[in-house]
């Protein structure tokens, strides 16, 4: 009987989508006292309408080191850090869940207080400058599996982004699941080798039993 070709067994995966970035606006002039000239909020939000705390047990902002107490932590939404000052620097936005087994998960953003050359508008609009991406969830426990479930329930419906990310989740999605199931048709490709160098590995050992000598 010819066999159905199987497919490769796929491990138990949650997405969640995250919206994550800055939203900055001038002053109006460089500060005497300290030389600022922007006002920002750097922050991480879900793309869907849920309720992130109810798994995330915190999330941190790590700002640049001359900045007073860089590491800013944030134990429930809004997860956003507003500052002022006068450059551009990498901000790290780390997320430490509720299931202590579950790794953190880091977002690196460039802080961006300055439009693009073309644009000297400077002073006249907050410039907002924001990313998409997905947190894999794989093989969560039963804690953060509910907790992940609640979260969802608790969304009140659709809400609006600054920026219009729909293409980008959709390619995102789409590359995210070319992957898995590569790594899964590769997995059950090895484990098919496995098996058949363990069967003559056995096959091995009973043919070197039959010329064992006592000694
Ligand atoms: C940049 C420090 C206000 C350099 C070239 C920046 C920190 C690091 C920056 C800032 C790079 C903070 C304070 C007390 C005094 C391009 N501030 N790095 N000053 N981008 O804005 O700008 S900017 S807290």
């Amino acid at each position: 009987m010819a066999s159905e070709p199987k497919a490769a067994k796929m491990s138990n995966l949650v997405i969640k989508p995250v919206v994550f970035g800055s939203v900055s606006r001038y002053l109006g002039k460089k500060r005497e006292e300290d030389g600022h000239t922007h006002s920002w909020t750097v922050y991480i939000k879900p793309y869907m309408n849920e309720d992130l705390s109810v798994f995330v047990k915190r999330v941190e902002f790590k700002l640049h080191d001359s900045y007073v107490n860089p590491r800013r932590m944030v134990n429930r939404p809004p997860y956003e850090i507003t500052e002022t000052g006068w450059g551009e620097f990498e901000i790290q936005i780390k997320l430490t869940f509720i299931d202590p087994q579950e790794k953190p998960v880091t977002f690196y953003h460039l802080l961006k207080l300055f439009f693009p050359a073309p644009d000297l508008i400077q002073g006249k609009k907050p410039l907002v400058w924001e990313h998409y991406d997905e947190m894999l969830f794989l093989e969560p426990s039963a804690m953060m599996v509910d907790a992940l479930r609640t979260a969802k329930a608790l969304s009140l419906g659709i809400h609006k982004h600054d920026t219009d990310f729909e293409a980008v989740k959709h390619q995102t999605h789409e590359d995210m699941m070319s992957t898995r199931r590569k790594v899964a048709e590769e997995t059950e490709r090895l484990r098919d080798t496995l098996k058949v160098k363990q069967a003559k590995l056995e096959q091995l050992k009973e043919e070197l039993n039959k010329y064992e000598v006592v000694t």
